[in-house]
């Protein structure tokens, strides 16, 4: 059930910004973090996603990443990505901030993609900064290696303790500062920078909608707590979308 409230303000609102988090994807096979079913159950953070963890032990952290490259290689978007693709054609302004890397926004058809943690299917080396595909790192060593210098290639994500892309953070900041709705979709929201965007976009004037299975820290500040699967409530909100221009 979509509240009254919403449904007039998204029938009026110019600029609408989307926060994701792994939630969104939960419904695609890929599974979140944190939480009974989080991937972070069975595998410690500290040990797989930092650097310093990462050049004391490649092989591990490869074989944890080769593995989620497979999933995410064979799973599709879902319904709720597919919503998001489809209410950016109705707006005049709309982004899609996202933590995830598994790329599904854009495999769904959304455009404007903000990515804060990177993309699972990008690679990089770690001496020279050069580029790999996907294609050769699955096909190739345990540890890939630079083609051109033999560093260790990495995957091109945001660890913690390393910086988000500075040009990506600036334009999501933007959007959220923009932005006559915000809607934060599957994120416990522990994860900062990022968990800051509902803070400023609500600073800045807009609506903010929270849509999880579960409270969480930013229950209190959104105006609108939607409790349910991101895959059920994104389409009902599609119709209360402002008509396509002809
Ligand atoms: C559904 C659903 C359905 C399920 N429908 N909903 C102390 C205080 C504050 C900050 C810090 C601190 N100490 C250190 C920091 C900084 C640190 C940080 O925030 N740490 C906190 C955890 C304490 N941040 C960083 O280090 C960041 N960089 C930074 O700050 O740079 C400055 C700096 C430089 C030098 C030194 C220190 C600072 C970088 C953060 C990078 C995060 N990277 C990861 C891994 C990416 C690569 C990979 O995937 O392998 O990003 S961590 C992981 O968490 C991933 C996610 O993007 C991120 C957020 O997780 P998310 O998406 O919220 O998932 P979950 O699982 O937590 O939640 C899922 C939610 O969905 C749940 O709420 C469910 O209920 C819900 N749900 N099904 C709707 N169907
Ligand atoms: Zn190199």
């Amino acid at each position: 059930m979509i509240s009254s409230r919403l449904i007039s303000k998204l029938r009026t609102a110019e600029s609408v910004a989307v926060f994701t988090g792994a939630g969104i994807s939960a419904e695609s096979g890929v599974p979140t973090f944190r939480g009974s079913d989080g991937i972070w159950k069975k595998f410690k953070p500290e040990e797989l996603a930092n650097f310093d963890s990462f050049m004391r032990n490649p092989e591990l952290v490869w074989e944890w990443y080769k593995h989620r490259k497979t999933i995410i290689a064979s799973i599709q978007p879902n319904p709720g990505h597919t919503a998001l693709a489809e209410m950016e054609q109705r707006f005049r302004r709309f982004a899609v901030i996202t933590q995830n890397i598994d790329n599904l926004h854009r495999r769904a058809g959304s455009k404007t993609v903000y990515e804060l943690h990177g993309n699972i299917e990008r690679n990089y080396c770690t001496g020279c900064g050069k580029f790999f595909a996907d294609a050769g790192i699955m096909a190739g060593p345990e540890v890939p290696r630079c083609t051109s210098c033999g560093s260790i290639i990495r995957p091109d994500v945001v660890w913690f303790g390393e910086l988000l892309p500075a040009v990506v953070w600036d334009k999501s900041v933007k959007a959220a500062e923009g932005a006559g709705i915000f809607l934060s979709i599957g994120t416990s929201g522990v994860v900062y920078p990022a968990a800051s965007l509902p803070l400023i976009a609500k600073r800045a004037g807009a609506y903010v909608v929270e849509i999880n299975l579960e409270r969480t820290d930013l229950s209190d500040t959104a105006d609108e707590v939607i409790l349910g699967r991101s895959g059920e409530i994104l389409p009902q909100l599609v119709p209360y979308c402002p008509q396509k221009p002809a």
